[in-house]
């Protein structure tokens, strides 16, 4: 199947569709300044705590679930010592930026609010899109970790289901530096986990809803280049290799949810002082 034919017009039977072109290379440009100062801003004794391996279990369960309303920086794994300091180049280290960048940062907010992604929501029939999580994700060249196969539903839960993932690539994605991968008309398989706080709202599980794995057939490489915007449904299975090249790829993802969609207490985002804003 050649992903040239995953548009708009069938983003209903796919669960997919490609817009290459979405953003323009001066809006690239504008996204990896935003990118460097965030890097620049990264402190990594800040929160050396919260990657030190010695029993911080508990500081990095907060990091995280503290961080829907925040710009907070995630590291691959094996990046740091058993101190937590970073072996190495800080940038290198970087697996992602979350989750609120786009409110938070005026340059990403911008970059969010271009007509690229606005025009996207539209075409793939989204009503009144709120902006709920930015990433900005690494995947550096010969680090950069692989993203098992998961769909966005799992993690962002609404009644009824509304979750739509905007996925832009700041380099050109390909099997060798880690594209997305999807499965095609995937969406129309019920989610088969969902992703919680737990009762005690200090922790988080996996409910498993089906257990059964997701077909191996049709699945297919998202080889795109710089610019491209993907949208994907809300409960179309995705994931992405690691990057053991020598090439960057670099890339920004925006989920969105429609205003009239109940989003429960028990989803791990939460934005206890940030209201959630449209385009
Ligand atoms: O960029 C990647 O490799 C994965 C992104 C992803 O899975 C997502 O944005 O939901």
């Amino acid at each position: 199947m050649s992903i040239a034919s995953f548009s708009a017009d069938n983003f209903e039977r796919n669960g997919v569709a490609v817009f290459p072109g979405a953003v323009t290379s001066e809006q690239l440009d504008a996204f990896r300044e935003a990118v460097d100062d965030l890097v620049t801003d990264f402190d990594p004794d800040g929160v050396r705590t919260v990657f030190s391996t010695d029993d911080q279990s508990h500081a990095r369960s907060d990091y995280f679930l503290t961080s829907g309303d925040k710009t907070r920086y995630f590291l691959e794994d094996g990046a740091t010592d058993s101190d937590g300091v970073i072996v190495g180049d800080k940038r290198r280290a970087l697996n992602k930026i979350g989750h609120a960048m786009h409110d938070l940062d005026p340059k990403i907010g911008e970059f969010c609010r271009s007509s690229g992604f606005a025009g996207a929501a539209a075409a793939v029939g989204m009503v009144s899109p709120l902006l709920l999580q930015s990433m900005v994700i690494f995947k550096n060249p010969e680090v950069g970790g692989e993203v098992s196969t998961h769909t966005d539903h799992t993690f962002l839960w609404t009644e009824p289901q509304s979750v739509i993932g905007f996925w832009v690539a700041a380099d050109d994605a390909t099997q060798e530096n880690g594209c997305l991968w999807a499965l095609p008309g995937g969406h129309s398989i019920p989610v088969k986990e969902r992703f919680q706080r737990t009762a005690s709202n200090e922790a988080t599980e996996m409910i498993v809803l089906d257990e059964t794995p997701y077909p191996t057939d049709g699945w297919v490489p998202l080889e795109v280049e710089a610019g491209t915007l993907i949208a994907l449904h809300g409960s179309l299975p995705h994931r992405s290799a690691p990057n053991r090249s020598s090439k960057p790829r670099l890339a920004f993802t925006l989920h969105c949810i429609e205003a009239d969609a109940d989003y429960p207490e028990s989803n791990w985002l939460q934005r206890p002082d940030l209201p959630l804003m449209g385009f």
